[in-house]
């Protein structure tokens, strides 16, 4: 008996079919077709104290999808589909939240939920051949499957500045914001870090507080949101082609239903490559890449037009030129980083109650009592919010104590990086099932996208688990071995490799260099899918229930 068993040994183990960890869009949907489609007994463990996940945590102003919103929505429900009527072009955290809401009252996903509470441990017990999961407020299940929908960006990273507790403000970080907002009316503001976040935020914040300073490390490429109200005729006429639309996108490199363009930039004159580029920026947002030229994200030469067309942009919208210089990206290529999609991000610096901070230039010493001092400054705020991003992927499996056969701990086994198979389950963790993992497409494409086919696939593997007599699935060390180098293989041409971003694992002091999602396409992969589980569940073994019963 260990340390764990012990502690909680009062305390009545409940057995289930399945525990799923996270009730965002990867915890509905899996509890919906585990609970409803297969009738198992399933519970649904959630830190929040409701449905969301990620849109129930970045409260922050500002925050929105960069997916357009009849692509960021369920498709598994052809109604539901018809009935949810999108206000904006991009939708609004508010709005997402009222949607994953709606879905929830729908099916009925809140009943088998249990709020307010995390996951700290699941073992995987080989007598049992079942998961032994605990949580902080003391329950102890026992479940054949274990299926983890904990989000790829859930574990706030806040750098670890000197004297950080110390201040004596407010102080937030965007993805972990006060439900009752934030009043930053009169005060002294700082933002720390211009990723997707904070870039998000500082047009709304300035707009808002008495003066804003943005503490910038890496300057960004942009690409215009073209945000708006979304025409309601437009978006019947989408409705009507909903099925095709999806399909294509299901089957598409990033999980949407753009045509790709297979023009080459470096195929065209100057002033043709700048007529295609203006077009593709007045489309907005990831429009910009796929209408404009294919090989912006594998060829330096090509990718430096849109990286120079982008820089122009930014010299032509700021007015003051050194602060221009000072948020022209020149370090590394375009979408080498996640491409951000703002919205008056670059106006905002016209504002006379907006300073940027380039803290290469001026790097940030300490956090004090009274706001930030830089090597060359020391400056008073009100309010400090770091918009420093996520311990990206793997950070919320490190934080629960997941152990597989003879005790393995994930973490351990993940030290140089996480090794998966499909970036849906791992060797040596049987009956485990990652919900857009490490290794698969996830933050690359359209999220629903992407959870749609690991839960249908996962849904899938039970059935024949069932249908089959048998236990336990498991990844073979072999195939999880050649996976983790095709994932390495993949990513080896694209600019993802020319720039330090949290794909990379470079944003978290000491994680290992690894680039961690799958950048081989969605289309790609569904199909890879397809054809293991026509080949007999290639590159996985099975565990029949009659040997299994050993306890
Ligand atoms: O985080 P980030 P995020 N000192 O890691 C800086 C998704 N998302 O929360 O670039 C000073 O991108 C860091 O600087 P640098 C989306 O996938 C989506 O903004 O590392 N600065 C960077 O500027 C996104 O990519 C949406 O040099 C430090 C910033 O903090 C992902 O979430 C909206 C620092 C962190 O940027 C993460 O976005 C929001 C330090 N020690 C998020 N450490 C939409 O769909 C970090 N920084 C719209």
């Amino acid at each position: 008996m260990d340390a764990r068993s012990e502690v909680n040994e009062s305390t009545a183990v409940r057995e289930l079919d399945a525990v799923i960890i996270g009730a965002g869009f990867s915890g509905l949907y899996a509890n919906h077709k585990l609970r409803d489609t297969l009738g198992l007994d399933v519970a649904v463990i959630e830190a929040g104290t409701d449905v969301g996940g990620t849109w129930y945590w970045n409260r922050y102003p500002g925050a929105r999808c960069d997916s357009e919103s009849y692509m960021y929505c369920f498709a598994f429900d052809r109604d539901l589909m018809q009935e949810w009527e999108w206000s904006g072009k991009y939708p609004e955290q508010p709005e997402i939240l009222r949607y994953l809401n709606h879905v929830a009252d729908r099916f009925d996903l809140r009943r088998n939920m249990q709020f307010n509470t995390r996951v700290t441990a699941a073992h995987f017990d080989e007598q049992t051949n079942r998961w032994d999961v605990e949580t902080d407020a003391g329950d102890r299940f026992r479940c054949r499957y274990l299926i983890t929908g904990i989000g790829c960006l859930s574990s706030g990273q806040i750098p670890d500045f000197p004297g950080r507790d110390s201040f004596e403000g407010e102080s937030y970080h965007t993805g972990s914001w006060p439900h009752e907002g934030v009043d930053f009316a009169g005060k002294r503001v700082a933002v720390i870090g211009t990723g997707s976040s904070g870039v998000q935020s500082i047009p709304v914040i300035a707009a808002e507080a008495d003066h804003l300073h943005v503490f910038q490390r890496t300057p960004q490429y942009m690409v215009p949101a073209r945000h708006g109200n979304i025409d309601k005729s437009a978006l019947d006429e989408i409705k009507k082609d909903y099925d095709a639309i999806y399909e294509k996108a299901r089957h598409s490199i990033g999980g949407f239903p753009y045509d790709v363009t297979d023009r080459s930039a470096l195929s065209v004159d100057d002033a043709e490559r700048q007529a295609i580029f203006e077009k593709a920026w007045e489309a907005g947002g990831f429009r910009f890449t796929f209408d404009s030229f294919s090989d912006l994200r594998t060829d330096l030469e090509a990718n430096e037009t849109a990286a120079e067309f982008i820089r122009s942009k930014i010299r032509q919208t700021v007015r003051d030129p050194e602060v221009a210089e000072k948020l022209v990206p020149i370090d590394h290529p375009f979408g080498s980083k996640r491409t951000l999609i703002d919205t008056n991000y670059f106006e905002t610096y016209n504002r006379d109650n907006v300073t940027l901070v380039d803290i290469n230039t001026d790097p940030i010493v300490e956090i004090t009592k009274t706001g930030i001092r830089t090597e060359q400054q020391q400056f008073d705020f009100d309010v400090i919010v770091y918009a420093t991003g996520f311990d990206a992927m793997t950070g919320s499996f490190n934080k629960i104590d997941i152990r597989g056969r003879q005790g393995e701990e994930l973490k351990e086994k993940w030290a140089a990086g996480p090794l998966t198979y499909l970036g849906l389950t791992v060797a040596g963790f049987p009956n485990l099932f990652m919900i857009t993992g490490p290794g698969s497409p996830s933050v690359l494409t359209n999220m629903p996208i992407a959870i749609e086919q690991h839960v249908d696939l996962v849904t899938d593997t039970i059935v024949h688990l069932r249908d089959e007599g048998l236990e336990l699935i498991e990844a073979d060390a072999d195939a999880e071995g050649a996976w983790v180098e095709h994932v390495n293989e993949v990513a080896k041409p694209t600019m993802f490799m020319h720039a330090n971003s949290w794909y990379l694992g470079a944003n978290v002091p000491g994680k290992p260099r690894v680039f961690m999602p799958y950048a081989g396409g969605m289309g790609a992969y569904r199909e890879r899918c397809e054809q293991i589980v026509a080949n007999d569940y290639e590159g996985f073994h099975f565990t029949k229930a009659s040997v299994a019963a050993n306890s």
